[in-house]
């Protein structure tokens, strides 16, 4: 049983590196401890808040945002620091040496319901200059280091360093990470798929074509049956993806004009693409590869494609013939 510091140590990683690893293990240590208690530890319901996308924040969305954002700038190591919840990004330790985005809880609609909700992690070398928002637009390529703590019936933990997807899990009885596969592994093919359905009026005509052949199932041109899963907390459909494979999407729509894309760029399609390009699998907005984008802004958001490498690809087929 491999702790997750000694794995850490075994992979060879920079000194700096394990450590801030290991400080945002330990925020999810503390947001698991906190989801766990649920009503009882007074952290459930609504905040009487929006975030700066105008969405009503959860009480647990500031709690967390809170402790991450204390923890990351006590830490030396980082220089600056990107959320979900924050406007503008924040200036931590000038000789710190990595940028930090995340998203504090991902999912928070789910919170409410005792259903899957979690943490995700970008990391980025931090340049010479001041931290500003152009420090932090660098492509998913650049990422030191990505990963996610699922909060649901057991706590885990993806990572990825470049070397491959690990995961790891909360044992709770010595609140240790234990390495639990230390190469995860994203089948070719898959059979099942991730949508949120009730949009499929407003998709553009290439994922209109892809996800009615695929529920033509064996009768249609794809010549076999498809299942579909919906957890509607991206974190836990990509854990899906990394477990068992899947395709996971959440395209471009015209329900609102004035946002055409829901997921953002930094703190949620980078770090996922990451690991599950680590993981084999791939990711994309259908035109191009996620990591490859030049981000624009800090809260930019992408369509997203990701998850078994072959269905990826047959979905990226229709989108270039349409
Ligand atoms: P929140 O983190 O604010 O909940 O939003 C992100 C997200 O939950 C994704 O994780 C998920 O894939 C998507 O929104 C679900 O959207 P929908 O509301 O369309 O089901």
């Amino acid at each position: 049983m491999l702790r997750l510091e000694q794995s850490l140590n075994q992979q060879g990683l920079a000194t700096d590196l394990q450590h801030l690893i290991l400080s945002l293990a330990d925020c999810g240590r503390e947001i698991s401890a906190l989801v766990r208690g649920g009503a009882l530890a007074g952290v459930l319901g609504v905040a009487d808040t929006e975030n700066v996308q105008g969405e009503t924040q959860k009480k647990l969305d500031i709690i967390a945002n809170d402790l991450i954002k204390d923890k990351l700038a006590a830490n030396a190591l980082v220089k600056g620091i990107a959320s979900e919840e924050e406007e503008e990004v924040v200036a931590a330790n000038t000789d710190g040496s990595y940028l930090v985005c995340f998203d504090p809880l991902d999912g928070s609609s789910n919170i409410d319901i005792n259903s899957l909700v979690g943490t995700i992690f970008s990391v980025l070398p931090a340049g010479e200059g001041e931290v500003n928002q152009h420090a932090f637009m660098q492509p998913g390529t650049a990422q030191s280091c990505a990963c996610y703590i699922l909060y649901g019936p057991a706590t885990v933990m993806a990572l990825t360093t470049g070397q491959g997807t690990q995961m790891y899990s909360l044992d709770p009885k010595t609140n240790d990470f234990i390495l639990v596969d230390d190469a995860v592994t994203v089948p070719a093919d898959t059979g099942e798929f991730a949508i949120n359905m009730s949009n499929q009026r407003f998709w553009q005509p290439a994922m209109q074509s892809y996800i009615a052949d695929l529920i033509a199932g064996k009768e249609g041109p794809r010549g076999r049956n498809f299942n579909m899963r919906w957890i509607a907390a991206m974190v836990g459909d990509v854990h899906r993806v990394l477990s068992r494979g899947g395709l996971f999407t959440y395209p471009q729509d015209t329900k609102n004009p004035e946002k055409p894309f829901k997921l953002r760029l930094m703190y949620e399609a980078n770090p996922m693409a990451f690991l599950v390009e680590q993981a084999g699998g791939k990711a994309s907005t259908g035109y191009e590869r996620i990591m490859a984008i030049q981000p624009e802004h800090i809260h930019q958001r992408v369509a997203v494609i990701l998850g078994s490498a072959n269905e990826v690809d047959a979905c990226l087929e229709y989108h270039a013939q349409n």
